[in-house]
């Protein structure tokens, strides 16, 4: 190994078995409870609580722990209805013909359209941008490792959290995504992820069928 310092792990917690056990049903019990969720309420979410749960993405595992993320977020109503106004000029491309017909049919049990009000209802809109690389100091262009893989996994902390203390989200990705880094005013070395939506449910909210229906253990694991 090449010379490096370490800290002995000091925040480790070791449960019991039966208590793992019970943490692992409980923990599935309670994702479980997660959707994707469309229609969503104008109630205010404050924003410390959105604060803490970026910081629980920030924590997520990355190449080399260069951190290649940016959350942007949106609590402007003259900005959320910006990204609602580009997002469906996009999207209505997307679904008159662009996606094509095999992938609009996949897309009918969902029942999604051109139309994106939620991107103007929700308190709060975040824009997730990876970073390829970063220029140091002197110029030099310092590379990003596993961009997509980092991003993805931080990007799967934050909703975990944000549905943890009682949110729900909506991951959008308009396509193309990129007028997103001209409205958050992101530099060139940064590309778009993923707009995630959040705050609470609408009174009337739904969640197609088609969604709720997950594989079986035995169709998504194989233990050898
Ligand atoms: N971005 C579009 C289309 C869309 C694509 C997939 I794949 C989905 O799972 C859902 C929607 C939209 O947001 O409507």
């Amino acid at each position: 190994m090449q010379e490096h310092n370490s800290l002995p792990l000091s925040d480790f917690i070791e449960y019991s078995p039966a208590e793992m056990l019970a943490r692992s049903e409980q923990f599935f019990v309670d994702i479980k409870r997660r959707h994707s969720i469309r229609q969503f309420s104008d109630k205010p979410v404050a924003q410390e609580i959105i604060e803490n749960c970026i910081k629980a993405a920030g924590t997520a595992p990355n190449g080399a722990n260069h951190q290649p993320w940016h959350f942007c977020v949106i609590h402007s109503a003259d900005i959320k209805a910006q990204v609602r106004q580009q997002a469906e000029a996009h999207e209505q491309g997307f679904y008159q013909g662009r996606a094509g017909d095999e992938w609009l049919g996949a897309l009918k049990p969902l029942g999604t359209d051109a139309n994106k009000p939620y991107l103007e209802h929700a308190p709060w809109l975040i824009a997730i941008f990876s970073q390829k690389n970063k220029e140091l100091e002197d110029g030099h262009k310092q590379n990003n490792y596993y961009v997509h893989e980092s991003v993805g996994i931080a990007t799967g902390f934050l909703i975990n959290a944000l549905h943890n203390c009682g949110l729900v989200t909506l991951t959008h990705t308009p396509k193309p995504m990129r007028f997103l880094s001209k409205i958050c005013n992101r530099p060139d070395n940064e590309r778009p992820y993923m707009l995630l939506v959040v705050g609470y449910p609408a009174s009337d909210a739904t969640v197609p069928e088609h969604a709720i229906k997950k594989k079986s253990l035995v169709e998504i694991a194989s233990f050898l």
